[in-house]
């Protein structure tokens, strides 16, 4: 890297107003690739857990931080007890209840149904750290924003609800009794990613998994093993190891297809190879082979499990392994209807991905926000083609730098994670984003950002349409910058009958495969009415009948991803009876109950298969 006089480069990001942001993610490079392939004490389980709304663990009386580094004590993850009996201490973890990690407060408690603001979570483990080792702790997810501390020390904070984050902890973690304090604190702010307005719960809390990891102090940091774009039969990536890096020999090994090849590092630790293969055995929904990927040092071995798959753009059609596809896909929250909760598990998700695939899918949306990594390796594993997306929602600050900067690190952290899983086919930059100069700057900004990270994807979002008279019209100037033409309409729902959607015409203005991101309807599982009757399943099953007929018309139609598997929980849904804080869209309802509209979306999937065979 060029080197500027420091005093410049401190002028340029004050300017820009990066500076509070380049400290919140300094500790999070090089995040640990396949950190459960390593090898890991797990934080999952009962954390001590204190509501703190005017966030008196963290602030004095006069709203001052109790700032560690003016020796200014107080803050709760002192985790302090009385050392006799006389002290004054306004809080206890030991005597405060407990919470499951992973796993969002608000379906544990029921006084948390509805909070936003500040939790404190603590943890006690044992531990023996030996002299060599690298240690790091790993969160998969904390909503929102997370200040955690080790020991008492703070180790760092970060922003941002469904990506990992991890900090060196080696010179905080001592031999035997160690405590973890998080501050996780999910308030909605104008500025943030997503921003206040969207139609989901606000989940809060430490809602993924959390390990120590240990690594040998050289190791393998990161590492990408995929095929080369446009080749069937090239595979090619990097690894990039941490600490004692430059000219270190590293091995690729892949015994199944007998590759067995030794690169060497640059001085920055990066090694780059290029591997010709015979004879593999492409991923993809009707075969999804994985095969075991060693990667080793002198130092470190790491073994993951990789499928091999090309996914492009051929005019018009979306090619799998160079054979057009039909993207047969419903749209999935990470929430589990039946305990009104996030993903807590393996389980939980297998469920969703389950009523997937009865439904014929090859692909789902993961929407809106980037899902657990389990939930993308359980696509790899079933054999569905996944779109994964950032929180970039509706009405994002587009003009604030920090706002942008920590919309493209949440990209960056997604496609770092999951850019060796086959399933993934598209990295979504963002959902129905209004038109304004602004916002064209920074979502050109960030699919371009998408493509300096991985060429071997294709890059969309769900663009804007609107309407003039029976026309609907696509030329949202984003799409010029994407791979799809891809887009939320809801005739049937919002504006029209679901009987009258013949009239109606597509005019897209983009010469791309389309996809329909979201189309839908609402329906109470078991009401029964006429067609016309809102919320019966029969007016649901009308829309989209009528929605596929319509869509039939699109000579470029390549996939859809209708909206939505499960009903799900949201704060914008407020009738009584009908909703009750529940988007009712699913084709599922919260007891797992098909609706009538899930059988018609099956058997349209049914013929298309047939069709793409
Ligand atoms: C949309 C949004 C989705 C909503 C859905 C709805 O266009 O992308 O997040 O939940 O509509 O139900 O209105």
């Amino acid at each position: 890297m060029k080197k500027y006089p420091y005093y410049l480069l401190v002028l340029v990001m004050f300017i820009t107003g990066f500076v509070a942001v380049a400290q919140e993610i300094e500790e999070n490079k090089n995040l640990i690739q396949n950190v459960k392939g390593r090898k890991l004490l797990s934080l999952n389980g009962r954390w001590n857990y204190i509501i703190d709304p005017y966030e008196m663990g963290f602030y004095d009386y006069r709203y001052e931080p109790f700032d560690q580094s003016k020796n200014r004590t107080g803050g709760f993850y002192d985790n302090k007890n009385q050392s006799d009996k006389s002290e004054l201490i306004e809080y206890n973890f030991d005597l405060s209840p407990q919470l499951n990690v992973p796993g969002d407060w608000n379906s544990q408690d029921e006084k948390l149904d509805l909070y936003e603001g500040t939790i404190w979570y603590r943890k006690v483990f044992r531990y023996t750290p030996e002299t060599g080792k690298k240690y790091y702790l790993y969160f998969g997810a904390v909503n929102y924003e997370a200040h955690v501390y080790v020991n008492g020390k703070k180790a760092g904070m970060h922003k941002g609800g469904f990506t990992p984050f991890q900090f060196d902890v080696t010179d905080k973690l001592k031999d035997g009794e160690n405590f973890v304090v998080v501050k996780a604190d999910n308030k909605r702010k104008a500025e943030e990613v997503p921003t206040v307005n969207t139609d989901w719960w606000n989940y809060g809390g430490i809602t993924r998994d959390v390990y120590i990891v240990e690594l040998p102090e050289s190791h393998i940091a990161d590492y990408k093993v995929q095929l080369e774009k446009g080749n069937l039969n090239l595979i090619t990536g990097f690894v990039q190891l941490d600490g004692d890096r430059s000219n270190q020999p590293v091995t690729i090994a892949i015994p199944e297809l007998k590759i067995n090849t030794t690169v060497s590092t640059d001085a920055s630790g990066k090694a780059i190879f290029s591997i010709q293969a015979k004879k593999i055995s492409h991923w993809s929904p009707d075969n999804p082979k994985l095969y075991d990927v060693n990667v080793s040092t002198a130092s470190d071995k790491v073994k993951d499990k990789i499928g091999f798959r090309t996914i492009e753009i051929k005019g018009t059609d979306i090619m799998l392994n160079n054979k057009s596809v039909f993207l047969r896909g419903i749209s999935i929250h990470d929430e589990n209807p039946l305990i009104k909760g996030r993903f807590r598990g393996q389980g939980d998700m297998r469920m969703m991905l389950e009523w997937a695939k009865e439904l014929n899918c090859n692909y789902v949306r993961l929407a809106h926000y980037t899902h657990n990594e389990e939930m993308v390796r359980l696509a790899d594993e079933l054999g569905l083609m996944l779109w994964a997306e950032v929180p970039v929602y509706w009405t994002i600050a587009w003009e604030n730098p920090a706002t942008f900067h920590n919309a493209r690190q949440q990209l960056t952290d997604m496609v770092d994670r999951d850019k060796n899983r086959a399933s993934v086919i598209v990295w979504s930059i963002g959902n129905e984003t209004p038109l304004s100069e602004p916002r064209h700057k920074f979502m050109g900004e960030m699919a371009a950002h998408a493509r300096s990270l991985d060429d071997t994807r294709l890059v969309a979002a769900a663009l804007e349409v609107h309407r003039e008279g029976t026309d609907i019209i696509v030329n949202d100037p984003l799409g010029d910058k994407l791979d799809l033409a891809s887009f939320n309409q809801y005739g049937g729902w919002y504006w029209e009958m679901p009987q009258n959607l013949h009239q109606y015409n597509f005019k897209i203005k983009l010469n791309k495969p389309v996809v329909i991101t979201e189309f839908g309807g609402g329906a109470v599982a078991g009401f029964h009415a006429d067609a016309e009757t809102r919320f019966s399943e029969e007016f649901q099953e009308e829309v989209y009948i009528h929605q596929l007929k319509m869509l039939e018309k699109i000579e470029a139609l390549r996939g859809m991803t209708p909206w939505i598997l499960a009903d799900f929980r949201s704060p914008r849904r407020q009738h009584p009876v009908f909703q009750d804080f529940w988007n009712r869209k699913g084709l599922l309802s919260e007891t797992g109950q098909k609706k009538k509209a899930f059988y018609v979306l099956k058997n349209y999937y049914d013929k298309k298969e047939q069709e793409y065979k």
